[in-house]
């Protein structure tokens, strides 16, 4: 049976996965409103995912023994100054996430919850995969700025992400 730190930690981690996908799915409105469908359709994705990320941890706790909680989720920011910080706001989110599981990762280990380590096995691998993502976001926006591309392309290529990264994972 889970022990009541790693059950605390655990539903505070969800609480982080809940923010991550209301912050992306505002970040998709944003885009959508700038008329880039692709990178709309992005973290629209994204959003999805991060809900996943949630249902995981809930059934999780609960198959575990524990009780998952549902709270509160403050508001994700819903405008930007361009494109640029919209994907900056999401890597430096996705580095705050490895953090976090990172640090519950070493909890499960002080507690011999070997059961809670290799479950989160999962998030550790997927975090690297998050992050070498909005890298990749950033590196075509940089790489616009320098060659001149139209944001048309940028908006293609962002959005073609997504697809490349569900085929890797089929
Ligand atoms: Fe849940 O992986 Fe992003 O935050």
């Amino acid at each position: 049976m889970i022990k009541k730190k790693l059950e605390d930690a655990l539903n505070k981690q969800s609480s982080h996965e809940a923010y991550a996908s209301s912050s992306y799915l505002a970040m998709a409105s944003w885009c959508e409103k700038e008329g880039l469908r692709g990178c709309a359709e992005f973290f629209y994705a994204q959003s999805e995912e991060e809900r996943g990320h949630l249902l995981k941890l809930v059934k999780y706790i609960n198959e575990a023994g524990g009780h998952a909680q549902v709270s509160a989720v403050s508001a994700p920011a819903n405008s930007y100054k361009n494109l640029q910080e919209v994907f900056k706001t999401g890597l430096e989110q996705e580095m705050g996430v490895t953090q976090d599981i990172n640090k519950i990762v070493e909890l499960a280990l002080q507690e011999k919850d070997y059961a809670a380590f290799t479950f989160l096995q999962w998030y550790v691998q997927e975090q690297v995969e998050e992050e070498n993502l909005f890298r990749l976001t950033l590196d075509i926006i940089k790489l616009a700025g320098k060659e001149d591309r139209s944001w048309l392309l940028v908006d293609k290529e962002i959005g073609a992400l997504k697809d490349e990264e569900e085929k890797e994972e089929e």
